[in-house]
C-alpha cells in the first residue's frame, strides 16, 4: 500500500462513498438528475453570468486530473481520476469582478459549501464528470461534482447547481455544524476553533 505521502492522520481505503456513514446526506436519497432539465447557473460577482445545460457544460474544455480524495472522518481514496472543467476554465468564463472572493457552491440535495477564489485556481480543482473513466454515478456526485484535493472532502460538493461568486464568505453546511473552513488537508486543519 503506497500510503508514502498521505496527509496528517489519514488512512487509505479503496473507494469512495463512506460519507454516506460518516456524513449522513441531508436528505436520504440521492437527488433526480435530470440531464434533459439539468442547468449549471454561475452569477453574482462576475462580467458574464451564464446558464449552461448539460451539452453547454459538455462543450467546454475538459481534462483529466489524478488526486487522493481525503474525508475528514480519516479516510483516503488515492489516485481517483477525475475528467471534467478545471475551476479556472469556468472562471476564465464567467470573468469575475474585481471584488470577488469567495464562491459558494449549492447541490441538488440541498448542500452548501464555500471557498476562497485562490484556492479553486489550483491545477487539481474540476468541475469533474468522469471517475476512472466512467461517467459519474449519482451516488459519487454525478453528473457533475466539485473536486478540491486539498481540502477536506466536504468541500467537495457533489451534485452541484449553482455556483455563485461574491464579497463576502458564507459558510456552508458542515463548515457552520463545527468544521473548519480552511479544511486544509496538510495541516490537519479538521474543525472550527
Ligand atoms: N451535495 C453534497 N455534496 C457533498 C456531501 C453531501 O452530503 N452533499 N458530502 C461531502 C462529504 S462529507 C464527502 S466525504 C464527500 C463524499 O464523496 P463520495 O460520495 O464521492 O465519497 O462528498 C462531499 N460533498
Ligand atoms: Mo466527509
Amino acid at each position: 500500500m503506497k500510503t508514502d505521502n498521505l496527509p496528517p492522520g489519514q488512512r487509505e481505503i479503496d473507494a469512495l462513498l463512506k460519507w454516506n456513514v460518516d456524513h449522513p446526506g441531508i436528505i436520504p436519497e440521492n437527488p433526480e438528475v435530470d440531464l434533459g432539465k439539468w442547468v449549471l447557473t454561475v452569477d453574482g460577482e462576475v462580467e458574464n453570468p451564464v446558464k449552461l445545460s448539460w451539452q453547454d457544460f459538455l462543450s467546454l474544455p475538459a481534462t483529466e486530473s489524478v488526486s487522493d480524495f481525503h474525508c475528514v472522518e480519516g479516510w483516503s481514496v488515492r489516485n481517483c481520476r477525475w475528467y471534467g472543467v478545471k475551476f479556472r476554465t469556468l472562471v476564465d468564463l464567467v470573468k469575475p469582478k474585481k471584488n470577488s472572493k469567495c464562491i459558494f457552491f449549492e447541490c441538488a440535495d440541498g448542500y452548501t459549501t464555500s471557498l476562497d477564489l485562490s484556492d479553486l485556481l489550483r491545477e487539481n480543482v474540476v468541475l469533474a464528470y468522469k471517475l476512472n473513466g466512467e461517467w459519474l454515478e449519482t451516488p459519487l456526485g454525478g453528473p457533475m461534482r466539485l473536486v478540491v484535493p486539498d481540502k477536506y472532502a466536504y468541500k467537495s460538493a457533489m451534485w452541484v447547481e449553482h455556483i455563485t461568486f461574491s464579497k463576502r464568505r458564507e459558510l456552508g453546511y458542515w463548515e457552520k455544524r463545527g468544521y473548519s473552513d480552511m479544511a486544509d488537508v496538510w495541516k490537519n486543519d479538521r474543525y472550527r476553533r
